[in-house]
């Protein structure tokens, strides 16, 4: 029985709902009084606007820098917005990336900002310009509908543009997942485009009514998807509520290994709070994914807590529930038949940067892009390179799960005129990078996100510099290593599938994570608590030496230590609450 569509008799099991299902519930389709509070002279909206408008793509943010100063001069706080837009597996044209440039110094702070998830965000826009910015977007068929909101998220696939069925499968697919679960609330053309509906947000049908599959109250949270390759997983998949492995059989896609409740953000002391990879539930024939990935948020809609949002990702659902009964809830509904997981090796990782083959005569140069962020800076011009060279050549523009871009369709005279540009405008190659400093990341964290505990993306830099110098001393520097940072502990910058990761516990100390590795099958241990960022160095030398005398041939950090003094499993999950690993490193030391 195919039970896939909202019915309005079904009644979540919860108790007292939420303050945000209320806000959803009343929010007719999201519209609340959003669009007069855009008419009118208020500098923001109300809290309940507040929750529906993260559906449309906008977050409601402050900037925190300026709260002090603002707050001596008895003034209240400066209230901007942050946008994000939704780009199935990270994929744009050159026009469409130009577009979005001129978004960022028309009506942002004129930086683009990748993220961890394929997409683009903006910061700094002011009320005044919200619309501008959304339109802008929107005639440019891309969209920033249900780029938050607890419905799908963006959905997530290899970007590079290699020649081959498989790799054009996974994106296809996540383009056409993004399509099928997109909200269909007319909402958002009524609001930001004053009735019209553009190409980027085509509804695949008329809806029988405004939300035909999510109802008036959508998910209970967030949903993510991710689309790998079993040979190629550069989108870190077990992060997800839910992952699609593509199966391959003379480098075709044969079917899916459909992984479910992986999820990694946590609240610090709580042990009640996981972070977690998905496993894997089945595998489905490739006409099958797009229903598979319905069936499980149809699950999730109708099973998910929508009284504590703390517990209402997927994975508590998982947790409370166990594979086996979600699975049997899955086949009840499913209207194929849900075959057995296929055996899955150790999933390899590509960060496809640097010069690369497409394999059909053409290249295309992976760009590295520190933590996302694409600005000008004094002597490092990545802004005016980019958009010279996009300009230009007129290249694709696909963002990376690892905040970076590639430049694709090049031939030879364009890929060096591309690497000439970068140069000129001091840009360093993906082959002059650290290891350290090429597989690392950090979230936005201050002074834009709300949530945030302490620094993240203004620390990491000068973080990675210190741990170069160490690095090169001990010999390291060409042993891959992914540093993550994150400034509170929801992971957004996926710290806990990491080497090595720092975690904001205040503003001024950090949680360190040991364990993970750039596979991302493998959740890491809390190796030292609030440790102050001038004594990073100081609490990792003793196990930065004990990796470079000990390690085995292209052991790698996460590894060796998984090996010495991880517990032996291959963790899979974590929680809010755990005892630092440190301590046992004396013990080996000692025994050394
Ligand atoms: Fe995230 C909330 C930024 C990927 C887990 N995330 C936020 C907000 C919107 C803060 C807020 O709610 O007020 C951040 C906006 C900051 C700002 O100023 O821009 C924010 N998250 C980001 C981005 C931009 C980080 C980045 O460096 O790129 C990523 C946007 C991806 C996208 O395009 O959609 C981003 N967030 C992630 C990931 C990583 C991933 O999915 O691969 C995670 C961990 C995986 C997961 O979901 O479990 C993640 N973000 C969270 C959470 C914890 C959710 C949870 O249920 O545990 C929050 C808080 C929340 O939702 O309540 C959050
Ligand atoms: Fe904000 Fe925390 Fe996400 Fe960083 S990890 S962007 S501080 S919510």
């Amino acid at each position: 029985m195919n039970t896939t569509p909202f019915s309005k008799k079904k009644t979540p099991t919860q108790a007292k709902p939420s303050k945000v299902e209320k806000a959803k519930e009343g929010g007719r389709f999201l519209r609340g009084t959003v669009a007069e509070t855009l008419a009118g002279d208020k500098d923001r909206f109300s809290p309940d606007d507040v929750q529906l408008l993260k559906f449309h793509g906008v977050y409601q943010q402050d900037d925190r820098d300026l709260r002090k100063e603002r707050r001596k001069k008895g003034l209240g706080k400066h209230w901007q917005f942050m946008m994000r837009v939704a780009l199935p597996a990270g994929i744009m044209t050159a026009g469409q990336y130009l577009r979005l440039d001129q978004v960022a110094d028309r009506l942002a702070d004129g930086s683009l900002r990748i993220t961890t998830r394929q997409g683009i965000q903006f910061h700094g826009v002011l009320k005044g310009d919200l619309k501008a910015a959304v339109a802008e977007i929107n005639d440019s068929l891309m969209t920033t509908l249900g780029a938050c909101g607890d419905v799908e998220r963006n959905v997530m696939a290899c970007p590079a543009p290699i020649d081959d069925p498989a790799h054009r499968a996974v994106q296809e697919l996540a383009e056409e997942i993004s399509r099928q679960l997109r909200p269909r609330s007319g909402a958002y053309h009524e609001i930001w485009i004053d009735g019209e509906k553009t190409v980027s947000t085509k509804p695949p049908e008329p809806a029988a009514e405004e939300e035909d599959f999510y109802g008036a109250t959508y998910l209970p949270r967030k949903l993510k998807t991710g689309v790998a390759l079993e040979n190629d997983n550069c989108i870190d998949i077990f992060s997800y509520d839910v992952g699609l492995v593509g199966m391959l059989e003379d480098d075709e896609i044969v079917g899916y290994n459909l992984l479910v409740g992986g999820g990694l953000g946590m609240t610090h002391n709580k042990p009640e709070t996981v972070a977690r990879l998905a496993e894997p539930l089945g595998y489905v024939e490739p006409g099958d994914a797009v229903e598979a990935v319905r069936t499980v948020a149809a699950i999730f809609r109708d099973h998910g807590n929508r009284s504590n949002r703390r517990q209402a990702r997927l994975k508590y659902l998982l947790e409370r529930w166990g594979l086996e009964r979600f699975r049997r809830e899955f086949e009840r509904r499913a209207p194929f038949r849900l075959q057995p997981p296929r055996q899955m090796g150790r999933l390899p990782f590509h960060d496809h940067l640097g010069t690369q083959r497409q394999g059909d005569g053409r290249w295309f140069y992976g760009l590295f892009v520190q933590n996302g962020r694409i600005t000008d800076r004094e002597g490092k011009q990545l802004r005016t390179a980019l958009r010279r060279i996009v300009q230009e050549l007129s290249p694709g523009v696909h963002a990376t799960a690892q905040q970076s871009l590639l430049l694709t369709g090049l031939d030879l005279p364009s890929l060096e005129r591309v690497k000439g540009l970068l140069r000129e405008h001091g840009v360093e190659e993906a082959g002059q990078l650290t290891q350290v400093r090429r597989h690392s990341m950090a979230c936005p964290a201050l002074p834009t996100c709300g949530l945030a505990l302490g620094e993240s993306e203004r620390l990491l830099p000068s973080v990675l510099q210190e741990l170069e110098r160490e690095l090169d001393e001990l010999g390291l520097k060409s042993s891959p290593l992914t540093v993550r940072m994150t400034g509170c502990p929801n992971g957004c910058a996926r710290p806990y599938t990491a080497d090595l990761a720092f975690v904001a516990r205040s503003p001024s100390t950090y949680h360190v994570f040991v364990g993970g590795r750039l596979e991302g099958d493998r959740i890491a241990d809390l190796f030292a608590a609030d440790v102050k960022p001038r004594d990073f160095l100081e609490t990792l030398r003793p196990l930065l030496r004990l990796w470079s005398s000990q390690r085995r041939r292209g052991e790698s950090l996460g590894d060796f230590y998984q090996r010495r003094l991880g517990d032996g499993s291959h963790r899979r999950r974590i929680t809010g609450k755990e005892e630092p690993t440190q301590a046992r490193l004396h013990s080996l030391e000692v025994a050394l």
